[in-house]
């Protein structure tokens, strides 16, 4: 039985979810991080030296950094699922896992922080138009992609789709403005059909601002 620290809603706890629901893999979860605490305790520092969610146990391997996670779950839990078998497909996949660390993960985590997770009078306004720009530039790259592709590595879903997908749904529940992005749109519609997806990301509403934030982290524990 896997064991996963993290509250669930981190969007890097929701990745890992998603990918142990994809797998269908037993796993128990405890609730750690935001008002749970716990991150900063030296029997989890031990696990984690930077104290963040998520982190997992399976047998004699304890790691952190939700992509590896979801990566080395890919690749321990029945081999193809989320790990595409055929090189040209993995060679997709892992571009598009390492482009939403990279470039997409920060600019919504900008937003997150200054549109919902802080009060009115502490938003960095200056950050908050930076990263409305940069996340819709970034977007329309992800959305020309996806409109040649059925997913983010080509003919069949992949880890990439769960981390684009986590952050995506995110992004989408932003009360900013957004460029059109018809493909992605669809290509989310796809991913609600999915149960894992139903059960990791959209089990959790999306807060819209820090009360509503703090609430729906207790009420989701
Ligand atoms: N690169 C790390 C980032 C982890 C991270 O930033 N986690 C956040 C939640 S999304 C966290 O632990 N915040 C502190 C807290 O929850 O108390 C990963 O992908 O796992």
């Amino acid at each position: 039985m896997i064991t996963v620290w993290g509250r669930k809603n981190s969007v890097n706890v929701q990745k890992v979810l998603w990918a142990l629901e994809e797998l269908d893999v037993p796993y128990t979860r405890e609730n750690v991080g935001g008002s749970f605490g716990g991150n900063k305790d030296a029997d989890y520092l031990a696990m984690n030296p930077m104290g963040l969610v998520p982190v997992i146990r399976d047998g004699d391997v304890t790691m952190f950094e939700s992509n590896a996670i979801v990566r080395y779950l890919a690749a321990r839990f029945r081999a193809g699922v989320l790990r595409p078998a055929e090189h040209q497909s993995l060679a997709m996949a892992e571009q598009w896992m390492e482009w939403a660390q990279v470039n997409f993960a920060p600019a919504v985590g900008t937003l997150q922080m200054n549109l919902i997770r802080s009060l009115p009078e502490h938003r960095d306004q200056s950050a908050i138009v930076t990263a409305t720009e940069r996340s819709g530039e970034l977007v329309k790259i992800a959305d020309t992609w996806i409109a040649r592709h059925d997913w983010f590595a080509g003919h069949d879903f992949s880890f990439a789709d769960i981390v684009m997908g986590a952050l995506f749904w995110r992004y989408a529940g932003f009360d900013i403005q957004r460029p059109a992005t018809p493909h992605l749109m669809e290509w989310l519609d796809a991913l609600q059909q999915r149960e894992a997806f139903r059960r990791a990301v959209m089990a959790v509403p999306r807060a819209k601002d820090l009360a509503d934030w703090n609430r729906i982290e207790k009420e989701t524990a």
